[in-house]
């Protein structure tokens, strides 16, 4: 494959860099710790390394230097569409240069063939009750995948540990190609009697996702290919990304790794927040009795929310300072196409009305929507209407970002986790 040759070519040069930073500034201090800071999710602590994208507070997510609008223009579209395809975000940030269309194609051929789950998964999934969350069966489907790894075969026969990005980077291959499967074979066993749709081999990963979900509107296609590029890779700090990495770091192959990832996906403080905005809004439109809510009824919902001591789902963040240009890029997608709905209409309502709120309630650093705010209402829309599932959808997309920092982990050789941790009492000591 041309991306694994290319990804081979920057590994060595790639390596020097990381030896010849250690070995000539590795004592240099790039952060300081406080105590808020050790009680308080570590935030702000320059302590993780990551080249796939880097996240800047006022202006969001560059994905390997690129912004969303950028990708939006350059990457390669499928046939016809104005969207960029997922495909070439991964090359993306594997390698750092942006993919020909040639490269998206192999990708994709490449996914097409990797594609098919195994009997025994079917037989894993037919097995768990149809009540269990999705992103629980879907975590489970990727960990049951484990043993088909390659990475952990390659580590018992005894690979050179400068050899493992390999096998790591055909896990994330393989992972990648079932995934859309996997996700949409829950979909349809959890809410369409079962009934499943064989993949459309014509069709790019995104498009082809929302085919074997059994949604044949091409606009929706257009939207799953923007969101799996939009969800992809937030810097390796949040959970999901962190997990994984984490869990990969103890040498633990990347279905280990991945699953772990998407547990962490599934809080509420992290991907969950996409279902827990539509159930908000569709508790709120059933208190009222449907229709779309006033700004007055909405600032009456938005401060009972806070003062029952709950946050508002899709607004804050831990790192943005200002509206997520994710939300963004969604919202002028439910402009061009779906500007008179009435869940968007609502999440509209919502912007303008509730940073003024979370600004009085005087809490929230950030008081602006994050991604997770505007992703369900497009659901919606297209007729995906199981907000339960709507983090697995984040789930396909994240696997992208995360896998590609998992195979660069291991090209890179970075070491086992081990941070130091302190008891409060010695805290107390150092503050006497
Ligand atoms: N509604 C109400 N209160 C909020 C809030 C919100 N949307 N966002 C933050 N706060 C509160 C926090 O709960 C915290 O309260 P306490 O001091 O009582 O603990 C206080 O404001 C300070 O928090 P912060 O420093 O602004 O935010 P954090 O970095 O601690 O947390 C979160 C960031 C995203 C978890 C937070 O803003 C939140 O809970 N938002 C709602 C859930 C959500 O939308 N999550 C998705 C985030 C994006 C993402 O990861 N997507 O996957």
């Amino acid at each position: 494959m041309q991306l694994k040759e290319k990804l081979k070519t920057q590994i060595e040069p790639m390596r020097e860099n990381v030896r010849s930073l250690i070995k000539n500034h590795g004592d240099k201090v790039i952060s300081e710790v406080t105590i808020r800071q050790a009680f308080g999710g570590v935030r702000g602590v320059k302590c993780l390394v990551c080249d796939t994208s880097n996240l800047d507070p006022m202006e969001g997510i560059r994905f390997r230097g690129y912004t969303i609008p950028e990708v939006s223009e350059k990457l390669p579209k499928a046939s016809g569409g104005k969207q960029p395809l997922p495909e070439g975000i991964f090359y993306l940030l594997m390698v750092g240069e942006l993919p020909t269309e040639n490269d998206v194609k192999e990708i994709t051929a490449e996914w097409q063939k990797r594609s098919k789950l195994s009997d025994y998964l079917i037989t894993i999934l037919e097995s768990m009750p149809i009540e269990m969350h999705p992103m629980t069966q879907f975590s489970m489907g990727i960990l049951a995948m484990q043993k088909e790894s390659i990475f952990a075969k390659k580590y018992r026969e005894g690979i050179s540990k400068y050899e493992l990005w390999d096998p790591m980077f055909e896990d994330g291959m393989n992972l990648l190609a079932k995934l859309p499967a996997l996700a949409a074979y829950i979909y349809r066993k959890k809410y369409k009697n079962n009934e499943q749709i064989k993949p459309d081999t014509a069709l790019d990963w995104g498009g082809n996702f929302a085919h074997m979900m059994g949604v044949e509107n091409p606009e929706y296609k257009e939207l799953m290919r923007l969101y799996l590029v939009l969800h992809c890779d937030h810097e390796s700090g949040n959970v999901s990304a962190h997990t994984t990495h984490l869990v990969g770091s103890a040498l633990s192959d990347a279905y280990y790794s991945l699953s772990a990832g998407i547990d962490g996906l599934a809080g509420p403080l992290h991907g969950l927040a996409n279902q827990e905005v539509l159930r908000w809004i569709m508790s709120v439109k059933e208190k009222l009795g449907g229709g779309v809510p006033s700004k007055e009824q909405l600032t009456k919902f938005l401060w009972d929310t806070l003062n029952s001591g709950q946050v508002i789902p899709g607004y804050g963040h831990a790192v943005l300072r200002a509206t997520d240009p994710r939300y963004m890029a969604q919202r002028e997608f439910a402009l061009k196409y779906l500007p008179d709905d009435e869940t968007f209409q609502v999440v509209s309502m919502l912007y303008e009305v509730t940073p003024d709120i979370l600004k009085k309630h005087g809490k929230a650093k950030n008081p602006w929507p994050n991604v997770d705010a505007h992703s369900g209402c497009l659901q919606v829309y297209y007729g995906v209407t199981e907000y339960d599932f709507y983090t697995v959808l984040f789930g396909v997309s994240r696997a992208i970002g995360v896998l590609s920092q998992l195979i660069w982990s291991r090209a890179l050789g970075l070491s086992i986790e081990r941070p130091k941790s302190v008891s409060t009492d010695w805290l107390l000591d150092q503050v006497k």
